[in-house]
């Protein structure tokens, strides 16, 4: 390992970027890479494998160094760093067959690491370890200390934090500096076994990393910043800067001079093979949904039911909740299947990350749920799942002013503006019994992040248990052979449209009534091929903010077609405390503003006459 470090040192500073955050890990990399850890350097992804996060993903050439040096990259490639046509991107991404989870984003890798450590334990039962690497820097933001609550609380002994305390940020140094036994402390607060160790010292670091553990391990290993640079070591000033070329033309002449010419490569120990094979392919419910049509029950509800049916068939299915399994129903699916429930507690942003853990490597199939508006202050661990091209499955409940009594702290009015900005995402809201069911089936089987938006309130199943449901394909529930306008609702505006249907159809108006069942993507060819049936006329109404969601969804589906004409109908303004009905007609989302949205939409066309 100190030959390995010589060289991964001499590459880092090759590669010059990020030069003295990986100067300050060289020996704790080397050490982790051709002494701790087990793994299979020509297949990165085996199963049996430990598991590297490198949480601190600016210090990505660092990564690429030891795997140069394990043979899987090639010295020549390291040169193409950043370069458009290379893998080696400026952080790591999972392009890299080496990387599970992207980072680069801060604060994030511990707690995808402890969904990585729970499937190893718990699921897979194998003997693989799960390394992270943070700085000390990262080590302010809340969700590692999320993750570090999590690791204890499940005990997960096969998981090793390795802290880089090198003193500095990027801008200041971390508020810590370089008190490492404030680090321990805070550390064993936490309920970890934390050692103090000198970072630069190769012996101290094999001999901690292969002591017995019967706790999650933290080494904080106290380092410097620019280690081996002697101009910058300790200074602050260099964060993220190449060195000017004349001095790293001076380090690398005195490294190279360093660098034993031997021709031995060192080999990582092989792991043990005890991890099960795993097939997540082909995730079926074996029969059709129970619903009557007519019958009641709320999506959210009905989200818990088919959750809880599909691991009945498929062991391989996990449900995490954050504390609302109760509210969300996903309690359905730990009373039958307690074994594969994941706990989180109140922490959502550590909720996504060990969901996007429980995923890599095609372990699992992960459902996490919560209230649909707790999910935005998980959004940076959402935008980092779909970097991380990472197969995750969301149901977010208690959407919109529905919800009632408990008012706007409680209600998602955002959530579907911000899964759709998700590039791999896929936005189902289901409106009954038997739609939530295909979407929970359709969603275990769909790439990237699915969210699930289900409602509160219970309402009627509208579809036959044999209705087929696709990913991007709308349903037409009313319509006559004379439409004038064609309305498009959501879960309980779906309900309000039907209703108003009904009260047009007293008049002598009649409306054509639209399910889009995903929102992204979105049917355009059935809504645009209906509307045009009504003359171009459609009405939106939806329970969630007008910016970013079904309405302007719409919009954008039919910006090509001329002649049409949209009205969308939204909640406008924070809203309040009251009963559901009091909350749909203060917002104008209910089966009357419909009505009256109607009578006006066909007022003004026949005035334009
Ligand atoms: C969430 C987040 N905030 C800010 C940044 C910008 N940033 C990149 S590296 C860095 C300093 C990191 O310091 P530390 O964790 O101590 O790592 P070091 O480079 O010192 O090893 C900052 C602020 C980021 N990448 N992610
Ligand atoms: C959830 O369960 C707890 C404990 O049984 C109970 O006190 C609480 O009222 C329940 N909450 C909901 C929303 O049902
Ligand atoms: C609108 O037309 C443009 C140009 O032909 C096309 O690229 C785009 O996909 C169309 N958009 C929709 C939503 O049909």
């Amino acid at each position: 390992a100190e030959h390995v470090k010589v060289c991964v040192f001499y590459l880092c500073v090759c590669m010059c970027h990020h030069p003295t955050s990986c100067c300050s890990v060289a020996e704790i990399m080397s050490v982790l890479f051709f002494h701790t850890m087990k793994y299979r350097p020509e297949e990165p992804r085996n199963i049996n494998s430990d598991r590297f996060v490198l949480s601190k993903g600016h210090a990505a050439p660092v990564l690429y160094a030891v795997w140069a040096e394990t043979g899987y990259l090639k010295e020549s490639e390291l040169l193409n760093l950043r370069k458009v046509d290379s893998i080696l991107e400026g952080h790591p991404v999972p392009k890299q067959q080496f990387v599970d989870v992207a980072t680069g984003s801060l604060g994030q890798g511990l707690g995808a690491a402890c969904g990585m450590a729970y499937t190893g334990k718990y699921f897979d039962k194998a003997s693989y370890s799960v390394y992270c690497l943070l700085g000390d820097g990262e080590m302010s933001e809340g969700s590692v200390w999320e993750a570090m609550a999590f690791a204890s609380y499940y005990q997960l002994d096969n998981l090793v934090a390795i802290l880089d305390i090198n003193r500095l940020g990027q801008s200041d140094p971390a508020p810590l500096q370089h008190h490492v036994e404030k680090y321990q402390k805070r550390c064993e607060a936490f309920g970890w076994n934390a050692i103090i160790v000198d970072g630069h010292s190769v012996d101290e670091l094999t001999k901690v990393l292969s002591q017995p553990r019967h706790q999650p391990t933290a080494i904080v290993a106290k380092t410097i910043k620019g280690k081996g640079i002697p101009a910058v070591e300790d200074k602050m000033g260099w964060h993220g800067k190449p060195l000017p070329k004349e001095m790293a033309e001076g380090v690398l002449k005195d490294i190279q001079a360093r660098i034993i010419n031997s021709n031995k490569r060192l080999y990582p120990a092989t792991p043990t093979e005890d991890a099960p094979p795993v097939s997540l392919r082909n995730v079926r419910m074996p029969s059709a949904p129970s619903y009557k049509l007519g019958e009641k029950i709320a999506t959210r509800k009905a989200y818990g039911m088919a959750l809880a049916k599909l691991g009945r068939y498929n062991e391989h299915v996990v449900a995490l909740d954050g504390d609302t399994k109760n509210s969300t129903f996903s309690e359905l699916f730990k009373n039958e299947h307690p074994e594969r429930y994941v706990e989180c507690y109140i922490a959502e942003q550590n909720m996504v990350s060990i969901a996007v853990g429980c995923a890599t490597r095609d372990r699992n199939v992960v459902f996490a749920s919560t209230f649909a508006t707790f999910f935005t202050r998980a959004y940076d661990q959402l935008r980092m799942a779909a970097i991380s091209e990472s197969n995750i499955n969301l149901c977010g409940s208690h959407c919109g002013v529905s919800i009632g009594e408990d008012g706007p702290s409680q209600m998602g009015l955002e959530d579907i503006a911000m899964f759709r900005a998700i590039p791999t995402s896929t936005v189902f809201y289901p409106s009954d019994g038997v739609s939530t069911e295909k979407a929970v089936e359709l969603a275990a089987n769909t790439k990237g992040v699915c969210f699930i938006r289900t409602s509160r309130p219970e309402n009627t199943v509208l579809y036959n248990s044999n209705e087929d449901f696709h990913v991007g394909q709308a349903k037409v529930v009313y319509k006559t052979n004379d439409d004038h306008v064609t309305v498009i609702g959501a879960g309980v505006t779906l309900h309000e449209a039907l209703a108003a249907a009904e009260m047009l159809k007293k008049e002598r108006i009649n409306i054509r009534v639209i399910d889009p069942f995903t929102i992204k993507p979105l049917d355009s060819k059935t809504i645009v091929e209906h509307a045009k049936a009504t003359r171009g006329r459609i009405i939106t109404v939806e329970d969630h903010y007008y910016e970013g969601g079904l309405g302007e969804a719409v919009c954008s589906a039919v910006v090509n077609e001329t002649g049409f004409n949209v009205h969308r109908m939204a909640v406008d303004h924070v809203p309040r405390s009251g009963t559901p009905t009091e909350l749909l007609k203060i917002f104008g989302i209910d089966r009357d503003a419909i009505v009256q949205a109607v009578r006006k939409m066909l007022s003004s066309s026949a005035n334009a006459k």
